[in-house]
């Protein structure tokens, strides 16, 4: 009988993950820690099961079935298992409810929740992110109605109440540039708003509601003009005929996210508050999605590296198995080095996320915050794709076969760093957290951090790193094209 390599184990997600456990150990009261290990422990289960699942199974796209036997429009999709698990499993564990929590403490356990529980979603984490997005972004707009109405649908712990949110915003004209947005908004002889377009990605197609940018009609060209509007996409059972599904999108990875592009005919809708400055209004949303954004992309590492080093142990070439190889073994420990900075700088963006909601941080942690979170949305968008690309090599031919499961890792790895703002928008969006005082604010936090450190050599480059960017930004604060030409450097040397 020839040679039969061993297959791959997944280490227990949460068990025998080092970094999480010393994370929540670290940071949070020993109660709610303690409390925590239930949903943690069953959210682990069920991504070591899926990813059994994935092994032995034939992946599945959902399915759009536009018409009906007599020839009546439909538009109905059917999902694969993990998304028809989806609401139960984390209204259950409380994923979207743990963040609203009263707690400076809720958004790192609500995180700890989503990055145990992302991979084996399938990107059901993308309108759990969304709806979570929309949810902070109706709190932030003080609108008592739709808080009353909303929130209590989508932080249900009950999946017959639960509601999933979508956000409207990319057309054809745009997906950076939300600017240009063609749909529009016109009321009734009633009073009622009615939405009128094509929104050209719509990731949450089969959700219950959407935040949607339009143009109030007669308002001028530009982005202050968009104003931001709640709508609802079902009537009882049916979609409402104003919302048509056009057709689902092929994509390279997130196979089984339904991405829809659709036209909005009239579809009914409520402004969340003033009729303009829409951006403005969903900016808490875009920055809470970026969040989630960052620690999906952490989970990704976090998965690809844990295969590959359970290989490493398994395989022998030359005489010794890969881990006793010097080279290989220094590779895997370049990606873990690479990894547990990002999970940090992520983790960090979680934690101080939860302490500004709660009126727990100070002023320079909201600096750091508004800076931090679109440098960990670049960054580890970026790096997700150069360790899970990483992580095929280290499997050799196999990690590019199909059925292992892995070359997955490395197409849905690529989304992270286009939807949401695309690395170079994010960089820009930097420029615009540095124009406040945010690099400050950086220099002070990191500067605090470094007094503690015993390593003079490494604290001493980061200060001259700050110092450089600080000087470089002032040099060029009056050229904005070279300032925009360099923000990408900058975003990473700062990320870095
Ligand atoms: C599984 C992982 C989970 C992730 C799920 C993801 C699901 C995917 C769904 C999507 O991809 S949804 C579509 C996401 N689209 C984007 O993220 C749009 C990308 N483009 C940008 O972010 C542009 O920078 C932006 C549209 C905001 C720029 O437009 P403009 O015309 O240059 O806007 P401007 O005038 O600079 O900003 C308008 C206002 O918003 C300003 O405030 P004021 O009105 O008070 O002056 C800005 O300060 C504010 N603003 C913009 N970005 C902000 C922000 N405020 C706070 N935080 C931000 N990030
Ligand atoms: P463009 O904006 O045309 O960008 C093209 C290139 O130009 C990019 O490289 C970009 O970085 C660069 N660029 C643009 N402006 C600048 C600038 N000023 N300086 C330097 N470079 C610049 N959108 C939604 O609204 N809702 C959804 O649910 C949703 N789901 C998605 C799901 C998937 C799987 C994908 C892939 C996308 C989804 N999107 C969704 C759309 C996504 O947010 C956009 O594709 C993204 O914001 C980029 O917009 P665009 O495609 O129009 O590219």
């Amino acid at each position: 009988m020839a040679f039969l390599q061993e297959a791959p184990q997944l280490a227990h997600p949460y068990r025998g993950d080092r970094l999480l456990l010393a994370l929540l150990d670290r940071v949070l009261p020993a109660e709610r820690r303690a409390a925590l290990d239930a949903d943690l422990d069953a959210l682990g289960d069920y991504a070591l099961m899926a990813w059994q699942r994935t092994c032995t199974t034939t992946r599945r796209k959902p399915v759009l079935t536009r018409w009906g036997a007599w020839g009546q429009r439909v538009d109905r999709i059917e999902l694969t298992t993990a998304w028809q698990e989806g609401p139960r499993l984390t209204t259950a564990h409380a994923v979207l409810a743990a963040g609203h929590a009263d707690s400076e403490h809720a958004r790192l356990e609500e995180f700890a929740r989503v990055y145990l529980y992302h991979l084996a979603s399938e990107f059901y984490t993308c309108p759990l992110a969304m709806t979570d997005g929309a949810a902070t972004a109706i709190k932030a707009s003080g609108n008592r109605e739709l808080i009353a109405r909303v929130l209590p649908h989508f932080l249900s712990r009950d999946p017959a109440t639960f509601w999933l949110s979508g956000q409207w915003m990319t057309e054809t004209i745009g997906g950076s540039d939300v600017g240009n947005t063609e749909t529009i908004a016109r009321q009734d002889a009633n009073g009622q708003w009615r939405l009128y377009g094509r929104k050209w990605f719509s990731s949450a197609v089969v959700g219950e509601a959407a935040l949607a940018l339009a143009r109030p009609e007669g308002a001028g060209g530009g982005t202050g003009a968009l104003a931001l509007f709640y709508v609802e996409t079902m009537d009882g059972e049916r979609r409402k005929s104003e919302l048509v599904i056009d057709r689902l999108k092929d994509k390279l990875g997130t196979q089984e996210l339904p991405t829809a592009e659709i036209h909005l005919d009239g579809l009914p809708a409520w402004p969340l508050g003033e009729l303009a400055h829409g951006v403005r209004q969903v900016a808490p949303m875009l920055n809470v999605t970026r969040s989630w954004n960052a620690i999906c992309a952490v989970a990704s590492m976090a998965r690809a590296i844990s295969l590959a080093r359970d290989f490493a142990a398994r395989r022998q070439a030359f005489g010794r198995p890969l881990i006793e190889q010097p080279l290989h073994a220094q590779t895997l420990a370049n990606m873990q080095a690479d990894f547990e900075a990002a999970f940090a700088l992520a983790f960090e963006v979680a934690h101080l996320l939860g302490r500004a909601e709660h009126g727990a941080a100070s002023a320079e942690e909201a600096a750091v915050l508004r800076l931090l979170t679109p440098l960990a949305k670049l960054w580890t968008g970026k790096l997700a794709v150069k360790i899970c690309s990483e992580t095929l090599e280290c499997f050799g031919g196999a990690g590019y076969i199909e059925d292992t499961g892995l070359p997955q890792l490395l197409r849905d790895a690529q989304v992270y760093a286009i939807w949401e703002g695309t690395t170079n928008v994010l960089s820009l969006d930097s420029l615009r957290a540095l124009a406040g005082d945010s690099l400050g604010a950086l220099r002070h936090a990191i500067g605090r951090w470094l007094d503690g450190n015993d390593d003079m050599h490494a604290a001493s480059a980061i200060r001259q790193t700050l110092d450089a960017a600080a000087r470089w930004l002032d040099q060029h604060a009056a050229t904005r094209d070279t300032l925009e030409a360099g923000a990408r450097g900058l975003a990473f040397t700062l990320a870095r």
